[in-house]
């Protein structure tokens, strides 16, 4: 099975295995860089199949509210160009650098920060890609902890999600998911 569900309270949480451009949420959420201008991984995914218009929206992003780059942890949207998702949330995990520079704290805030903005716009359904994990490094059994207990969390005060989707990419990074999930919930 490449499917798992779990719940707190009224929401599902579901683990598949697949591709995170594929997801009918209505967003996905990318693991950006700092410049939101598109990169490898699941921000190249996104950005090709997403079209320009996702670029066009980062770009006004940067010009008018984080003319530095949007620092790690924070998270901001844009329409999902020409993906099945209707939005887009960008959001940039920690580089990995050993453990002791905030990375936990860092990882927590960025999911944290995508899910508050999901339920500000109104929106009922998320997909997150496992930030942090690739390019950046991010131990992943270290990371689907922080992950999955960050959305519990949140989930424990708000509850206007009807479903969470962590999207793996490898059967390998799935098992880790699964296992850490049955832990948590
Ligand atoms: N769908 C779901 N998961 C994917 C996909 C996909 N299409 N492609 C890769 N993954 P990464 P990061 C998995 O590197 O570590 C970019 O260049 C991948 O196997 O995308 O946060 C940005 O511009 C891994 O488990 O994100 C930044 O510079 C996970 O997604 C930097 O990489 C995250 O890998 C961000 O690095």
């Amino acid at each position: 099975m490449t499917v798992e569900k779990f719940h707190v309270g009224k929401t599902v949480i579901q683990l598949v295995k697949g591709d995170i451009t594929e997801q009918e949420t209505d967003a996905v959420v990318n693991a950006a860089n700092p410049t939101l201008m598109g990169g490898g991984g699941v921000d190249g995914a996104i950005h090709r199949k997403g079209g320009p218009k996702i670029l066009e929206e980062c770009k006004k992003i940067r010009e008018t509210e984080w003319p530095n780059g949007l620092p790690t942890g924070k998270a901001v949207i844009t329409s999902g160009g020409n993906l099945k998702a209707k939005y887009v949330i960008h959001t940039v995990g920690p580089i990995w650098r050993g453990g002791n520079h905030r990375e936990p704290e860092l990882l927590a805030e960025a999911y944290y920060n995508s899910l508050k903005l999901a339920v500000s716009k109104g929106l009922k359904t998320i997909a997150f890609p496992s930030i942090s994990t690739g390019a950046y490094g991010y131990p992943i059994e270290k990371a689907s902890k922080i992950a999955l207990k960050t959305v519990k969390q949140f989930l424990e005060k708000e509850d206007k999600l009807e479903k969470v989707v962590f999207v793996l990419f490898t059967m390998h990074d799935f098992k880790i998911y699964k296992e850490t999930a049955k832990q948590i919930f």
